[in-house]
């Protein structure tokens, strides 16, 4: 991939040596983690040609639209509505930082102490080694957790950064309330920044559009709910973090040419684990590419993931927006009445995890849950205080593990994961 797209690299202002030392570690952690998998679904071969053009095809694309006078706008949480920047002719792209790589480029400036998602993000951008971020015409953040937050007001001295207030209740009239407000003035702010005008007759089609997505990722999901599951978490992984800065539509046709073999692989009974292999749900922070570490881990422990109830899972697809609306008014209510249905952790009740974790578990039909934390990720790390009870309520063995993206501790994580699939087995 390298020489052909040195120049286009320069033209972001990469620092083209140390993206250099990425690009040269990248290709072997792919082979060694992904393409050693055994037994994947031949259609996974898009995919795999995404990652292996990970900083190539995509940011050409992105590139050619940019010059075209669209804007590309870079995005950290699902609570961005990524609706709302098709209808302005935009390009969403997530830019959440899954690499330990950038990490020493964020200690310059910020605690150690600090969730390495934010850390891995904000390094990307000030070493200048992400190829998405440079290609970004703004980006948006929000009032999520208290890291992402601060970092946003460093952030803005690097790239526009237009952040968005989350309601931490969103159940109650006034947080809905809120979130409209926010979603009308993030709307102006795009109508801005790109010329636009969000219409009705838009809006409803960037609706249908990510819909579609979502539906797709759904189906997928779904087809894991089958014993022998026909993917593997891994793969099912992958997918789903590159539908995070994929072309849309044509990753939802992947997407669905992907099922389409699983669905014939469920006909057969073909999976990709042993029979009796435990089936496991990941449950906690989203993994942004290329963090594969507790995927990698647990497969190669014997069992399968077949579910992930976080934002690089479950809560992106589980609710559609409704198309009833006939005016951009009613439009963007719809839009809050789905994006409230997003789950975080930084919100205050949040039942509505709860019960989404112990339905999940149940539809997945799964042994055991481990609860994911990334380090320094406070609302995640005391949520699974109630998480665990639940799961304790439904005789369901949960392991908890705290990571960051290192792999200092993998082996220790590989001891904990083999112990838990003994109990497992020993109730089975
Ligand atoms: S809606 S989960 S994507 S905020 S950055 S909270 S890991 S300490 S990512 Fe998230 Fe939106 Fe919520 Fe989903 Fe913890 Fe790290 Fe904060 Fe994080």
């Amino acid at each position: 991939m390298g020489e052909k797209y040195v120049e286009l690299w320069k033209s972001l202002g990469l620092d083209l040596k140390k993206h250099g030392q990425l690009m040269e570690a990248l290709p072997k952690f792919v082979v060694d983690l992904v393409f050693s998998q055994k037994n994947r679904p031949k259609k996974m071969d898009y995919f795999d040609f995404v990652l292996s053009e990970i900083h190539g095809l995509r940011v050409e694309e992105l590139a050619k639209l940019r010059a075209a006078g669209n804007k590309v706008v870079g995005a950290f949480c699902l609570y961005a509505p990524e609706e709302l920047a098709y209808a302005a002719n935009a390009t969403m792209v997530g830019l959440c930082g899954g690499a330990d790589f950038s990490v020493p480029d964020a200690e310059k400036v910020l605690p150690q102490n600090l969730c390495p998602l934010i850390k891995s993000f904000y390094g990307f951008k000030v070493g200048l080694t992400c190829p998405y971020f440079q290609s970004c015409d703004m980006v948006v953040g929000e009032t999520t957790c208290d890291g992402k937050k601060k970092v946003y007001e460093l952030l803005n001295e690097e790239i526009p950064t237009y952040i968005m207030e989350i309601p931490h209740k969103p159940d109650s009239a006034q947080g809905r309330k809120l979130w409209l407000k926010e979603l009308e003035m993030f709307k102006a702010e795009l109508e801005r920044v790109t010329g636009n005008n969000i219409t009705a007759e838009k809006l409803k089609a960037s609706i249908d559009l990510i819909n579609n997505k979502r539906k797709a990722l759904k189906r997928l999901s779904d087809l894991r709910k089958n014993s022998p599951t026909p993917i593997s978490g891994l793969d099912a992984l992958i997918v789903m973090q590159i539908s995070f800065y994929d072309d849309v539509k044509r990753l939802t046709a992947k997407v669905n040419e992907l099922c389409d073999e699983l669905e014939e692989r469920v006909r057969k009974g073909e999976g990709v684990a042993e029979k009796n292999a435990p089936r496991l749900m990941v449950s906690g922070c989203p993994m942004a590419i290329p963090n594969w570490k507790l995927h990698s881990i647990v497969e190669t422990s014997g069992a399968s993931i077949v579910a992930e109830e976080s934002c690089t899972g479950t809560r992106y697809f589980s609710d559609l927006v409704e198309t009833k609306g006939e005016t951009v008014d009613d439009l963007l209510l719809a839009l809050v009445e789905k994006y409230a249905k997003i789950p975080c952790a930084c919100f205050t009740p949040n039942d509505a995890r709860i019960k989404s974790v112990e339905k999940l578990a149940k539809e997945f039909n799964v042994n055991g849950v481990i609860y994911y934390t990334l380090q320094y990720c406070h609302s995640y790390n005391v949520e699974s205080v109630k998480v665990g009870r639940a799961l304790k309520s439904a005789d369901l063995p949960m392991l908890k593990i705290e990571t960051d993206y290192g792999s200092g501790d993998s082996g220790q994580i590989k001891t904990r994961v083999e112990a838990f699939l003994e109990i497992i087995k020993g109730k089975q």
